[in-house]
């Protein structure tokens, strides 16, 4: 193939070209970080939020959400405004939010991770106390990535990990609320729902107001600024990860319809100019099927600009020699949601190292796992799949060491710890563990 490029704008690629590993790092470069105006803008709310809590959440949410709330009680959502919006939606939508949200739980039952100990000869228990967080604060975004999808996936992993109470903040622009998210948080178990958004929103979780609960823990995506003011709150709470842009990669052995690929890389492409979607096959006949099935799809779509953008930006047809070159791609690239358009797929799942979710073979449409597969859709992006996993209830949850001596066990222990103690210089540490040294 050449560096000509096809009318969509997607890139070709080939893994025989002179510059293919440069031109694949340039295609996979992903800046994440805020530049310094945003920074300092965002130290700036978080400082006001921490210095006269409620009344700059207000100020902050009047301002950029265009509202003209008296006070906090106007920004607050109970459980039975929850429901009502659950109530209200049309047949159709309430089953199918609730089939997605029963099969998401189900799924994340098995993941929830037991306290385990064992008992050594002379009496001496070790084990692992595991418990859930006391208090979670989940971000939704308000505007054109608001998905009641994420809710979900964000919330239940929380719920089922045993959080005492979960917190949700949405910004409602102009005073709109999406019914549908909140249905969604009813389902999902979501006790409050505070309608603020931003660095004010995230420093009101981090730190408490008068109205708004101090959580442990903040999860879900967000602009720029929610994930500056996330990084800037991290230490006094946990974060989960600060989300990139959706990608996805196909792996094609040539035998799936093309025009059922072509919408599988829409389908990530269309969330945002920045997303990344991929297809690599070794069958170049049949990426150029694809590319003709693009071309021939791409005016069918509504999001067509955001799609055409986001391909011509940072979409590849990357035509491959073999199926070796194909699984050293999926490990390089460690993409968010990889597609396994394969024969055999389950032969292709040794080999494969990074990925945030897999796909396996012709019928698993990533969007099925987007929203009602059961797996989590909160995904590492931008090659951290290399070293984080999907959103769970682990991340919900974290581990005490358990530590039982025996006397038998403290005296054998104690011979240990005072020697390296004594090592250390820390004497107080030594004549501790010797107190307990029988003869
Ligand atoms: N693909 C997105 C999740 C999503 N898709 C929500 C549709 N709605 C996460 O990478
Ligand atoms: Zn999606």
């Amino acid at each position: 193939m050449n560096e000509t490029t096809v009318t969509s704008g997607i890139a070709r690629l080939a893994t025989a070209d002179a510059d293919f590993a440069e031109r694949l790092d340039h295609l996979l470069a992903w800046e994440g970080v805020s530049d310094a105006e945003v920074q300092a803008r965002v130290a700036e709310i978080l400082a006001a939020v921490k210095a006269r809590g409620d009344a700059a959440v207000v100020e902050a949410t009047n301002r950029f959400d265009r509202l003209a709330a008296s006070g906090m009680q106007e920004l607050i959502l109970t459980a039975p405004r929850l429901r009502q919006a659950y109530d209200g939606l049309p047949e159709a939508q309430r089953e199918a939010l609730a089939q997605a949200a029963e099969r998401i739980r189900l799924y994340h039952e098995r993941q929830k991770p037991e306290s385990w100990h064992y008992t050594e000869a002379d009496g001496t228990v070790l084990g692992q106390q595991v418990a859930p967080l006391d208090r979670a604060g989940i971000y939704v975004p308000g505007g054109k990535a608001a998905y009641p999808s994420s809710v979900l996936m964000n919330a239940i992993p929380a719920h089922v990990a045993g959080v005492r109470e979960i917190i949700m903040v949405v910004p409602t622009p102009d005073g709109i609320l999406n019914e549908l998210v909140l249905a969604a948080a009813h389902l999902a178990g979501v006790d409050r729902v505070f309608t603020i958004g931003g660095a004010q929103a995230v420093g009101a979780l981090a730190y408490g107001t008068e109205s708004v609960p101090r959580v442990d823990k903040i999860v879900g995506p967000g602009n720029i600024y929610v994930a500056t003011a996330k990084r800037a709150v991290f230490g006094q709470v946990g974060i989960d990860m600060i989300a990139g842009p959706s990608e996805i990669l196909v792996v094609s052995d040539g035998g799936t319809d093309p025009e059922w690929l072509a919408m599988d890389l829409f389908s990530q492409a269309e969330h945002d100019e920045d997303a990344q979607a991929i297809l690599v096959s070794w069958d170049t006949e049949h990426l150029a099927a694809v590319e003709a099935a693009i071309e021939r799809l791409l005016p069918t779509l509504e999001r067509e600009a955001i799609v055409r953008e986001s391909l011509a930006r940072r979409g590849a047809l990357i035509a491959c020699r073999d199926r070796a070159e194909a699984v050293s791609l999926i490990n390089r690239i460690a993409p968010e949601h990889l597609e396994l358009s394969v024969a055999n797929p389950e032969g292709w799942l040794p080999e494969v190292r990074h990925a945030g979710a897999i796909f396996m073979g012709r019928h698993t449409a990533e969007a099925l796992g987007d929203y009602c597969a059961g797996p989590n859709h909160v995904l590492p992006t931008s090659g951290t799949a290399r070293f984080s996993s999907p959103l769970g209830v682990y991340d919900f949850q974290k581990r005490s060491s358990i530590i039982h001596c025996s006397a038998e066990g403290a005296s054998q222990l104690g011979r240990v710890a005072s020697v390296l103690a004594r090592g250390e210089s820390l004497t107080a540490h030594a004549r501790s563990a010797e107190y307990r040294i029988r003869d």
